[in-house]
């Protein structure tokens, strides 16, 4: 069996979480661990459809989302965050709501890498001023401190990124 836990993804729009954090919660399924991925797609629509990209509005996005992660750990699963979480303090407050089952993963990829690849065209428009707030353009990213893990989507591919978590998690989580 596996333990219950939090992965927390963070890092800059583009760099590869949502994508990453699909393909991993594919692959632990396969290997029969429960296991469920919150995105912006299924929380920012529904329970954080009040919130915007203001600094308070993200401080609440983020701490609502790790009391969700916490209950899901609690029940027994591996949930997988995947949001930006650009503030230092608001990651702590998370890790402090899953008290001992956080495990913070830097979803490493430079503003250069991520704007170069532009999936939705959200630097551009940033850049032309149409997207205030935007993280990394007119909002700031902490860089993690001190990450359980770091993933690097400059030097590796999705998939070696998605070994390397899977390799985490059966050495974290497996019991
Ligand atoms: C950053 C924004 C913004 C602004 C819309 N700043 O790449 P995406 O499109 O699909 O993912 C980004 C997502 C970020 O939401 P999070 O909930 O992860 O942010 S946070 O953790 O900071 O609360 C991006 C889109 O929403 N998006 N406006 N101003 N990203």
């Amino acid at each position: 069996g596996h333990r219950g836990g939090v992965l927390w993804f963070t890092g800059l729009s583009g760099a590869g979480k949502s994508t990453i954090a699909m393909a991993v919660e594919r692959e632990l399924f396969r290997r029969g661990f429960q296991v469920y991925v919150l995105d912006g797609d299924n929380v920012r629509r529904g329970l954080n459809a009040n919130l915007g990209f203001s600094p308070e509005d993200r401080a609440e996005n983020i701490r609502r989302i790790g009391e969700v992660a916490a209950l899901f750990a609690d029940a027994g699963m591996v949930v997988i965050t995947a949001f930006i979480s650009p503030y230092r303090s608001d990651r702590q407050r998370a890790r402090n709501a899953a008290h001992g089952t956080f495990h913070e993963v830097y979803i490493k990829a430079d503003l250069a890498a991520c704007e170069l690849r532009d999936p939705k065209g959200l630097y551009r428009r940033a850049r032309q001023g149409e997207i205030g707030n935007f993280t990394g353009i007119s909002a700031p990213y902490e860089l993690p401190d001190d990450p359980e893990l770091v993933v690097d989507t400059q030097k590796w591919s999705v998939e070696a990124c998605v070994q390397q978590v899977i390799a985490y998690v059966e050495r974290t989580f497996r019991s």
